[in-house]
């Protein structure tokens, strides 16, 4: 399958995750990237190609433009209000506050554009960013032009990014850019099906009035389960969009044999609705390993889920989402891909 991978993804290093009340690492590190690329590399699923630059434009068609500006300009900011630490939010416009102006000092803008305080801005994290949502466009492009599944290793990933919103480890939403981009190229449907643990917030948000894109997620339920605050099933999208976004939670502790009864599902609802492309949420932190996560898929599991998304039988873009440093991140994704391949 062919896959697209950037250096440039790797310029987001961030010092600092405030997790469980500690400032600890990040999860979403650039080792991950390395992991899944020789793993993909030493199963024989490739070729590696560089993406080409796509620049703005493709942002903007599915992200506000100030939120876009914030995120270009937010480090520098953070750094000349003389701030020692990376740029995390410490208050937002919650519900007894008012959200209908935007402060003009980075620390209320930076709540004001975030939905969570795990994600830390540091240097580097917009020009990875771009390489991200770059490398997902390749793939799109690589899939129209050849009908050809591909797979886009993108990071920072997309799905918690919402149109004004990053968080989640997320900034630009790359499923949300490339379905966008298809169905200015002609599709009249796209389906984005997000097989990350955790809701793609993010992705329903942006497409939650619109029929053009069916958006559906399996994934930790958010009455226990990060983001917390979307990803019921009572969410079905509104106006024309009615029908067209389906959550699927399912409770901690869940195996593959039920999360693959919810998958056969989607996958139903993808044909009915009579999508011509598919974009798919990889995320492989529905992995038993996985350390923020609490499915308990297992490293054979993969294997399947990609034959099933294959069965589809449409044009496929398979997008990089979670999925955290252990050893298995790479076995896992490259089974996906071998399973899709057949
Ligand atoms: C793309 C993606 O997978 N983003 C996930 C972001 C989750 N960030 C907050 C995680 C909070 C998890 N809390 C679990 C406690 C385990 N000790
Ligand atoms: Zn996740």
């Amino acid at each position: 399958m062919q896959v697209y991978h950037s250096e440039a993804t790797k310029l987001r290093r961030a010092r600092t995750e405030l997790h469980d009340g500690q400032l600890m690492t990040p999860f979403e590190c650039p080792e991950r990237v390395d992991l899944v690329l020789a793993r993909l590399r030493d199963s024989g699923v490739g070729p590696v190609a560089a993406p080409r630059e796509h620049g703005l434009a493709p942002v903007l068609a599915v992200h506000d433009a100030a939120y876009v500006e914030f995120l270009s300009t937010c480090w520098d900011e953070w750094q000349a209000a003389g701030h020692g630490g990376e740029a995390i939010p410490t208050i937002w416009p919650t519900r007894t506050m008012r959200e209908d102006r935007i402060p003009g000092h980075v620390g209320g803008k930076l709540g004001y554009y975030a939905l969570g305080g795990d994600t830390s801005i540091s240097p580097g994290t917009f020009e990875a960013a771009m390489a991200s949502k770059d490398v997902a466009l390749s793939a799109y492009e690589h899939t129209a032009s050849s009908g050809q599944p591909s797979f886009g290793l993108c990071r920072p990933p997309g799905h918690h990014a919402a149109s004004d919103q990053f968080g989640g480890y997320c900034f630009f939403n790359n499923a949300a850019i490339v379905a966008q981009r298809a169905l200015d190229d002609g599709h009249a449907r796209v389906a984005i099906l997000d097989v990350d643990f955790h809701h793609g917030n993010g992705t329903q948000q942006i497409f939650y009035g619109r029929d053009d894109v069916l958006t559906q997620s399996i994934h930790g339920d958010p009455d226990q389960c990060f983001p917390y605050y979307l990803g019921h099933a009572d969410e079905k999208g509104e106006g024309p969009g009615l029908g067209y976004n389906v959550n699927y939670p399912l409770p901690p502790g869940t195996d593959y044999a039920t999360w693959r009864e919810r998958l056969e599902l989607a996958l139903a609802e993808i044909s009915d609705k009579q999508a011509s492309l598919l974009v798919v949420s990889l995320g492989v932190d529905t992995f038993e390993g996985d350390p923020i996560s609490s499915f308990r898929l297992k490293s054979d599991d993969f294997l399947d889920m990609g034959r099933r998304l294959a069965s589809l039988g449409l044009p496929s873009v398979i997008l990089m989402e979670g999925g955290y440093a252990v050893e298995e991140i790479g076995v896992n994704v490259a089974k996906v891909l071998q399973g899709f391949q057949g």
